[in-house]
């Protein structure tokens, strides 16, 4: 088993009842969801938009290896209806978002798959529910 640390969000839509979902996906797509972090409501970063986020982190233990594990979290985001990835380099409101953090102590350094995450330290909306679930080690 792997530990993970994904990082969840969501800014249009009932942003509580996507969150509650996805993690009831994650739980049954990718394994037992063993620490759930509480519910913060934050501004936008890096665009702009009227729309607050929900964001949220979880610590997971998956059999998945971190390909199959970006399939599982990108599959959940399209079934839950999220639009397709953005191709404009710039972010926009979303249902929802699953990003991974952390993967044991593994690093992935490819065009898509970036582990651990290269933006989680300067963002708030991530590190602070992170810090609710870090699992010591
Ligand atoms: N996600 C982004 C960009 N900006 N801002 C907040 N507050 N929360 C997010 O989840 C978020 C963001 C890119 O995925
Ligand atoms: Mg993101
Ligand atoms: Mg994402």
């Amino acid at each position: 088993m792997h530990t993970v640390y994904l990082s969840l969000g969501s800014n249009i839509g009932n942003r509580k009842r996507a969150m509650r979902e996805a993690i009831e996906k994650i739980g049954k797509e990718i394994g037992p969801v063993i620490r759930q972090s509480s519910l913060l409501e934050t501004a936008p970063w890096g665009f702009e938009s009227p729309n607050m986020f929900l964001n949220a982190c979880v610590c997971v233990e998956t059999d998945l290896p971190p390909r199959r594990l970006l399939d599982a979290t990108q599959r959940i985001e399209r079934d839950m209806g999220r639009l397709s990835k953005s191709t404009d380099g710039q972010y926009h409101d979303r249902i929802i978002d699953i990003d991974i953090l952390l993967y044991d102590a593994v690093k992935v350094n490819e065009p898509d798959l970036q582990i651990p995450h290269p933006l989680m330290y300067e963002r708030d909306f991530v590190m602070t529910p992170l810090q609710e679930v870090l699992v010591e080690k």
